[in-house]
């Protein structure tokens, strides 16, 4: 029916309070593109310039020599601020530039910081230079697609998440043709300088441009990013010279308060186990600040696992004077034994729920699963080689990829040919689930690398974790704790004594908190059958409803709420650490430029002390190559760094697992950190594992300085 009542569409759009919800700007976004970061004491100076600091030196790969020649013996260079440099200085400082710059790979909160910094220091030292933007990643310098970066464009999305101003892609340039069409892009833009803000296989890219372009003077610098934390720099000697890459704190905090909104549900409705899967493609730093920051009740680092030992198993195969090798790294099922574990010790006092974190590339980590993606990897580049075609446009179905492994394992077999694919590797995949044997052929990035946020990693684990909780509940050891109170006020308000029933029901009728129903008992009938034995009840009486009520409530189900925390994290907008860091790698970068560097990678040291020691650096990138298979070939790549199990944050993890199991009467020990706070004092500034690690390194060079 027509409410007469009702204000007409017409006027209704015309409502201020209307217009300002139909509006994109909002106050937030109002506040955010006013703040002005604030910038590293030396780029207050009128020029900046490079020192070469040679406290640094690392240990450089025969390789990365022979294909880097040109950039190889480049130096860390530290920014040192002055007013009055030589004339021919300030010439080339203040000069006409042209600089591209291109996003490559995932978004990282931050990236148009980098921009703006660049930005606002380039038109500081001459208003005339021009900034382009390569659209869609490495692609857009490839096929010459580019915008200029205007001011007003920069206002825009100045402290705003996301790479929208340009979008990235995950294209490489990796063939001499893309080489070649990307030094005609440059030059044909005239450019002095590209920049790269890339993860470590983009800064690989880099040092690789770099040295392409090296005989056009045209200068290439790179800048890290990643969500993923691991693009962490050290010299030969272990000094820091990057802790952590831009986009890690924003996306640790935006995921630590979804996860801890998770505990907050998960402890008022006391009935789901929520399963967050966090991104992280292999290394699982994002996992450990989500534990530090939210206490999760499991949080599973992959690293961790791969250095599990089982000592029982080694001991054993000792005694039978054998060798165990599966004793050493974690197995899949194993693994999921460690969780139940967890489930059914928190369960047995009234907790069956809470929250376990899983770091999204833990598979990595998994041996079993590790020798599947190393060996299909292999197979698959191998295929592409010799066939001179595509292995997925070649088997696009499931079925189709499955078919092509079988013959290879029947060569293998029947001796026709050599394969890495044997009889044995085809039973056990075939052993796994469908949605997981495809997740394992899935495509590869550009990079060769293995796509883990694809994976429903969580399904594979949780799977496993369920079939061993059937089974613990059929043996009787998977039981809900029953609360000695709770016990013994239901019994007493129907009139039955709970000092008779308690030694019959449980196997624990003492001092415990919570009581456990006899192992034995994993049934209504074999809980009348025992009744009946102790001559409680006869053949035709029921059980008493009290009774049977505890027994009921002691019976788990296992319910459980899936989670993945990737790219919402990824798309948020940065906290104020990843405003003013990537801020001031943009104005390093301009640094590096006017100061005529080429192969650098922008940096900032000591992140985790107080802004006015921050000291923004160039650290050469060729040194830091090493060779790593990719694609079934060895190349030249940046080193991953993966969580150090040595390091203060792990240890501090590993010395507070049991307390945030809670798998003890009494309240979680959840820790909330809450929103990400762009005004106010609360937000915390830094990542809690950049200052937990650097504990360790004031340590290491306490050390290093007694003689
Ligand atoms: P980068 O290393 O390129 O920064 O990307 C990291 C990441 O967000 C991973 O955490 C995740 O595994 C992957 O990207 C997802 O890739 P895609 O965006 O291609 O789905």
């Amino acid at each position: 029916m027509k409410d007469k009542n009702l204000i007409t569409i017409e006027e209704l759009l015309k409502n201020p309070e209307v217009e300002k919800a139909a509006s994109n700007i909002n106050q937030e976004l109002i506040e955010r593109r006013k703040y002005i970061p604030p910038k590293c004491e030396v780029f207050t100076s009128s020029y900046t310039v490079l020192k070469d600091n040679d406290d640094f030196k690392f240990s450089i790969d025969r390789e990365a020599r022979k294909q880097l020649p040109d950039i190889i013996n480049n130096k860390v260079q530290s920014v040192v601020g002055m007013d009055s440099p030589e004339e021919s200085f300030k010439q080339r400082y203040g000069k006409k530039y042209i600089i591209g710059v291109v996003f490559s790979g995932g978004p990282a909160p931050g990236g148009h910081n980098v921009i703006a910094g660049l930005y606002d220091a380039a038109k500081r030292a001459n208003p005339e230079t021009r900034l382009f933007g390569f659209i869609l990643g490495p692609d857009g310098i490839i096929e010459n697609e580019a915008i200029e970066i205007t001011g007003p464009l920069v206002d825009s999305y100045r402290n705003l998440g996301g790479f929208t101003m340009i979008k990235t892609g995950r294209g490489k340039i990796d063939t001499k043709e893309k080489m070649a069409l990307s030094k005609e892009t440059c030059k044909n833009l005239g450019l002095e300088a590209l920049v790269i803000v890339g993860g470590d296989d983009s800064n690989t890219n880099a040092a690789f441009l770099a040295q392409e372009l090296i005989e056009d003077r045209i200068h290439v610098i790179g800048v890290p990013k990643t969500i993923d934390g691991d693009i962490q720099v050290r010299d030969a000697e272990g000094n820091v010279l990057c802790a952590m890459s831009f986009g890690f704190h924003t996306a640790a905090r935006a995921f630590a308060n979804a996860i801890s909104n998770l505990c907050t549900d998960s402890s008022s409705d006391v009935k789901y186990w929520h399963i967050c899967k966090v991104m992280g493609r292999v290394a699982s730093h994002l996992a450990l600040e989500v534990a530090l920051q939210t206490h999760a009740n499991m949080t599973l680092i992959g690293e961790d696992l791969s250095d599990y030992i089982d000592k029982e198993r080694i001991e054993k195969a000792e005694k039978r004077g054998t060798v165990d090798y599966h004793a050493y790294g974690m197995t899949l099922r194993h693994l999921s034994r460690v969780i139940c574990d967890g489930i059914v010790r928190r369960t047995a006092v009234g907790k069956n729920y809470g929250v376990i974190v899983i770091p999204e590339g833990v598979l990595e980590f998994i041996n079993e699963i590790q020798v599947f993606i190393i060996k299909l990897n292999t197979i698959i580049a191998e295929y592409d080689r010799t066939h001179d075609t595509y292995f997925h446009a070649d088997f696009p179905v499931l079925e189709d990829k499955l078919e092509y492994l079988r013959r290879l394992a029947r060569f293998e077999r029947e001796g026709a040919s050599f394969s890495i694919w044997n009889t044995r590797d085809d039973d056990l995949f075939n052993d796994i689930p469908d949605f997981f044997q495809e997740g394992l052929l899935m495509e590869r990035d550009s990079h060769g690398n293995f796509q883990f946020s694809q994976v429903e990693t969580e399904k594979v684990l949780m799977g496993l974790v369920k079939d061993y909780l059937n089974i613990l509940k059929e043996q009787g050891t998977y039981k809900i704790g029953i609360e000695k109170s709770y016990y013994r006020k239901t019994l007493e308000k129907a009139g039955l004594d709970p000092d008779y029933f308690g030694p019959i029901l449980f196997k624990n009728y003492d001092d415990s908190e919570f009581f456990l129903i006899k192992a034995s008992i994993i049934s209504a009938k074999i809980l009348r059958q025992e009744l009946e034995k102790e001559g409680v009840i006869s053949k035709d009486e029921k059980i008493p409803a009290p009774v049977e009520k505890i027994f009921q409530k002691s019976v788990p189900k296992f319910k459980t709420q899936i989670h993945f925390y990737g790219y919402d994290g990824r798309g948020n907008d940065p906290t104020r650490f990843d405003c003013n860091y990537a801020y001031n790698l943009g104005l390093t970068v301009f640094t590096l430029i006017a100061n005529g560097s080429t192969g650098q990678m922008a940096a900032i040291m000591n992140l985790e002390k107080d802004f006015s020691k921050w000291e923004p650096i160039g650290i050469p990138i060729a040194p830091l190559m090493h060779l790593e298979e990719r694609k079934g070939k060895l190349a030249l790549v940046l080193e991953k760094s993966l969580v150090d199990i040595n390091s203060a944050s792990f240890r501090v993890i590993k010395a507070f697992r049991e307390k945030w199991l809670a798998a003890a009467p009494g309240e979680d020990n959840y820790r909330r950190p809450g929103p990400i706070r762009f005004a106010g004092k609360s937000e915390e500034d830094r990542p809690i594992t950049l200052v937990l690690n650097a504990l360790d390194d004031a340590g290491r060079s306490e050390q290093r300085k007694t003689p």
